[in-house]
């Protein structure tokens, strides 16, 4: 360290630090730079900043991790707040947050008191709040939080949401902005949690590091008083672009040794262990009874035995080879306001298959041919990590893989929880 007790010279250093300058303590051009308004008169002009060089996480999918809670909050109160303050980010640019609980995160969550070990100590009640690291190795992300601070869920004492927000706005990139009303300008302003809405200038910020993110067409909300109603699929006469990055699926299931993706009137098909680039097929051409547009499929491996489902019935095929005529879904059981299916597993080990039916699931025992008891359940409750309607699902190497809209989620069984996230089109070779 270079200086004294200079208060404005070490203000001005813990500047540099955050910003990545070099590290003089003195108000040179560049830290200037940094804190600069835009001189410019023309409206709508965004305000806000990156830091020099740019840094951003060259990947989609960040893990995070807290390490060290407050006394303030519960644990609960903790992951909530910070769950939250993340989500601010990732429904306005294509990123995507998942949490863990052991071994090294790309942002490291910890509150800590005075000195911690970064050369950045926390100064007490009020003042600094909490900081964070631009994208990067080890520290980088890295967000600490002043345990001395006073920290609520509420209006009173610090909204540790509004600050987990901004915080984690630095940790992706974003540096203050000047516009005063957007989250990254540098001063603490209560926000409410609920129905939080990012402000214009940090979308633009955001946008500007990691482009823009189109998921909010596919989150389809399930209508909470109007019982399973099916939701009419519009059948395109034109084909999907299966490489857009919105591409979703209607249907995925294993058919042998294959993988079948079903979307529209097409289907893709390809080895299971391989990821080369696949052309897709018209249904038609090996399901002519299956048309177009269908709900969910699954096989019963030991069996050979495949179904496929459509509205409220259900068509059983060996292979490629369709028997039979098609029957209703209330051969399996399900309640009569059950006239559609999302999404259909067979787990091997459990010998049951799961059906996704809005928010809900049900579990039907292969073994007993019979619907389980005590269903159906919420998705969002009994699969952690896993939000909203279930396009499609299916099991590959012990792990089920949920898709909604344009991503597909890897869950563990075991862990009960998401372990990655991807582009739904890079399982057709995009
Ligand atoms: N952290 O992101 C900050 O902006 C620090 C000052 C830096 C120089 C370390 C801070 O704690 N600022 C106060 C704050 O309220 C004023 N930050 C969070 C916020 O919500 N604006
Ligand atoms: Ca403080
Ligand atoms: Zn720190
Ligand atoms: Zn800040």
């Amino acid at each position: 360290m270079t200086s004294d007790g200079n208060s404005m010279s070490k203000k001005v250093q813990q500047m540099q630090a955050f910003f990545g300058l070099r590290v003089t303590g003195k108000l040179d051009y560049s830290t200037m730079d940094v804190i600069k308004r835009p001189r410019c008169g023309v409206p709508d002009i965004a305000n806000y900043r990156l830091f020099p060089g740019e840094p951003k996480w060259e990947k989609n999918t960040l893990t995070y991790r807290v390490t060290k809670y407050t006394s303030s909050l519960s644990n609960a109160e903790v992951d909530k707040a910070v769950e939250m303050g993340l989500k601010v980010w990732s429904v306005a640019a294509p990123l995507n947050f998942l949490k863990t609980n052991t071994g090294e995160a790309d942002i490291m969550i910890s509150f800590q008191s005075g000195d911690h070990g970064d050369s950045y100590p926390f100064d007490g009640p009020r003042g600094t709040l909490a900081h964070a690291f631009a994208p990067g190795e080890g520290l980088g992300g890295d967000t600490h939080f002043d345990n001395a601070e006073k920290w609520t869920m509420g209006m009173n004492g610090f909204n540790l949401f509004t600050v987990a927000a901004h915080e984690f706005g630095h940790a992706l990139g974003l540096a203050h902005s000047t516009d005063p009303s957007s989250l990254m300008y540098p001063t603490y302003k209560y926000q409410h949690p609920f129905g939080f809405r990012l402000p214009k200038d940090d979308v633009k910020g955001i946008q500007a590091l990691y482009g823009n993110n189109t998921t909010f067409i596919w989150s389809r909300k399930p209508g909470s008083n109007v019982p399973h109603q099916p939701l009419p699929k519009p059948s395109t006469p034109t084909n999907p672009d299966h490489c857009d990055s919105r591409f979703s699926f209607d249907a995925v299931t294993m058919l042998g040794k294959e993988l079948l993706f079903f979307k529209d009137r097409l289907f893709w098909r390809r080895q299971a262990q391989l990821t080369t680039s696949v052309q897709p097929l018209a249904i038609t051409t090996s399901f002519p009874q299956l048309m177009s547009n269908v709900d969910a499929a699954y096989e019963v491996t030991e069996r050979g035995v495949a179904y496929f489902f459509k509205g409220p019935h259900y068509w059983t095929t060996r292979g490629f080879q369709m028997q039979g005529s098609p029957r209703s879904i209330a051969d399996f059981g399900f309640p009569r306001s059950v006239l559609q299916i999302d999404a259909a597993v067979y787990l091997r080990d459990e010998k049951k298959t799961l059906f996704f039916v809005e928010d809900e699931y049900y579990s039907y025992d292969e073994a007993k041919r019979k619907m389980e008891k005590d269903f159906p359940k919420s998705i969002e409750d009994e699969f952690s990590g896993i939000n909203g309607r279930i396009d499609a699902a299916v099991e590959v190497n012990g792990y089920i893989y949920f898709f909604s809209g344009p991503k597909a989620y890897k869950y563990d069984k075991e862990k009960e929880d998401v372990v990655n996230i991807v582009k739904s089109s890079s399982w057709v070779g995009c």
